[in-house]
């Protein structure tokens, strides 16, 4: 792809220097990344059609001479600009995508529009769980080096309003670190990152990608825009397909710099620290603290940074959160469990007496891919759109009920719980069916917990 803007790639901004005054930015999508690209293109002083197909979006934005809003409609004057910018949320299969790409418009993503406008090295995350997390892990081990980092991306600060903030503070030095999503992945073209990190793959947005190998070939994209590459060799799918890639750097658990072994983390042999020196829970967690933890000493920060940052690193919200303990029973919330992996992950991070909240809106998967790990489960509740194909697939023996509404089944479950148990959402689906997103399920689920704590 060839285009106008990426010219000049000697100069800090390297659009400023090429733009011809009239060149028009189409963007498709008026939602976080949408509006941050939209605010960067305007601050360089480009024209900008901004375009969202809901009419009653509430689109926060500053009025500017140079901005066009349409709301309700992808109208065809998006065909008369010369570039269009679409939010990972837009698939290529959109009519107007189409027929941009037929007109030889170029269609590229918020992050590759964002990697234009900086020179700062970019350390980017993916992989299918763990990246909000390892992203974080990463972001605090650098500041606590002294590094001046900012986190963005798929974690929800958009890449482009972080750029906004490295322009407006000066700054001569910092580093991006940024989780990527396969979405915006599939629309970089010239995006450099020093160091990525493909944490694990497993399956997920089946309900966007045609199949499996569809959705490993996105995530695997972001080797062509890595100077270097960490991944896991005890991943079987990464262990498999990047079998002889250059430029890697291979992680193994068990014998590399970085190990783990029981619930604790060593370099060269020397005890880092214990899963119950940090605030997490879960085995998982350490192998994104060894992800974090390679790509920070790739980068050249001291174990003694990673060491301290651990210790003090406060768990995201909606991630194995404990919230309380109701006489002798727990509440765990794991809203963010959105496919089956990361529920079987959760599982494994409880012995025993265990109450499963599954349910939402199922992204492809087949639920009795769970049936290995429910050991631990005494009951499961399953609610929402998915919750009757979960309750039929999952229907082995084990006391399983269904109840649509989301809160009715966490009400459900709270009543039920017979003491000594750990009541856990772990959805394994995503939450648009009844909530808005993620947070919000966690933030219920919180709420309704807390109301019983409280009588
Ligand atoms: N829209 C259109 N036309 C369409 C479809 C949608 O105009 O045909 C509009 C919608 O009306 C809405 C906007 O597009 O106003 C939404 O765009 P979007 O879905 O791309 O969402 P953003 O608000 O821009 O948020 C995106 C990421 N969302 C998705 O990938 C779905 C956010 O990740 C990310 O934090 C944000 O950019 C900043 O980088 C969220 C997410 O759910 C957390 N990610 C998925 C995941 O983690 O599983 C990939
Ligand atoms: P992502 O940004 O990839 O969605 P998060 O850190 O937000 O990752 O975690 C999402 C879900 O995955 C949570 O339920 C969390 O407990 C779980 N999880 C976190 N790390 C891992 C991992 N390494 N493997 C599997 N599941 C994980």
């Amino acid at each position: 792809m060839d285009y106008w803007c990426a010219s000049n790639s000697n100069s800090t901004y390297n659009i400023e220097g090429t733009i011809m005054g009239d060149n028009l930015i189409g963007i498709i999508g008026a939602g976080k990344s949408g509006v941050a690209s939209c605010n960067l293109a305007l601050k360089f002083g480009y024209k900008v059609i901004l375009s969202d197909i809901s009419k009653d979006k509430e689109i926060n934005i500053k009025e500017n001479p140079n901005l066009i809003v349409e709301k309700g409609k992808h109208s065809d004057s998006l065909l008369d600009c010369d570039i269009l910018i679409i939010s990972p949320g837009i698939p290529a299969s959109l009519d107007i995508v189409k027929r941009a790409s037929s007109k030889n418009i170029p269609v590229i993503g918020e992050i590759e529009f964002a990697s234009w406008f900086t020179k700062s090295d970019i350390l980017a995350i993916t992989g299918s769980n763990g990246k909000s997390t390892a992203c974080m892990m990463l972001h605090n081990i650098l500041l606590e080096a002294g590094i001046s980092s900012f986190l963005g991306g798929n974690i929800g600060t958009a890449f482009s309003e972080n750029l906004l903030r490295e322009i407006d503070s000066n700054l001569n030095n910092c580093v991006h670190v940024l989780e990527l999503s396969s979405f915006q992945i599939e629309t970089l073209d010239r995006f450099r990152s020093k160091i990525a990190c493909i944490l694990n793959i497993s399956e997920d947005h089946l309900d966007r990608y045609k199949d499996m190998n569809s959705y490993i070939a996105a995530k695997l994209g972001i080797i062509k825009f890595s100077d270097k590459v960490v991944y896991d060799l005890n991943d079987p799918v990464l262990n498999k397909k990047l079998k002889g890639a250059v430029n890697t750097e291979k992680i193994n658990h068990k014998s590399s710099k970085y190990k783990i072994s029981g619930d604790s983390m060593y370099s060269d042999g020397k005890l880092m620290f214990s899963l119950s020196d940090t605030g997490f829970i879960g085995n998982h967690n350490l192998l994104n603290a060894l992800n974090a933890a390679t790509i920070a000493s790739l980068y050249g920060v001291d174990d003694i940074h990673i060491i301290n940052s651990m210790k003090k690193i406060k768990p995201l919200p909606h991630r194995l959160e404990f919230i309380r303990k109701i006489g002798s029973t727990r509440f765990y919330n794991d809203s963010k469990s959105t496919n089956i992996q990361s529920t079987i992950k959760a599982l494994e991070s409880f012995a025993e007496n265990v109450v499963l909240i599954l349910g939402g809106l199922n992204k492809g998967s087949d639920f009795s891919d769970l049936v290995p790990s429910l050991n631990p489960v005494n009951k499961i509740y399953c609610y929402g759109k998915s919750g009757k194909e979960i309750l039929s697939q999952l229907d082995i023996g084990v006391s399983i009920k269904y109840l649509n509404n989301f809160s009715e089944c966490v009400n459900k479950s709270i009543q039920d719980a017979s003491g000594n148990e750990t009541v856990l959402l772990s959805p394994g689906c995503a939450s648009f069916d009844q909530f808005c997103n993620f947070e919000e399920r966690g933030n219920v689920f919180r709420e309704i917990v807390l109301r019983y704590a409280d009588v």
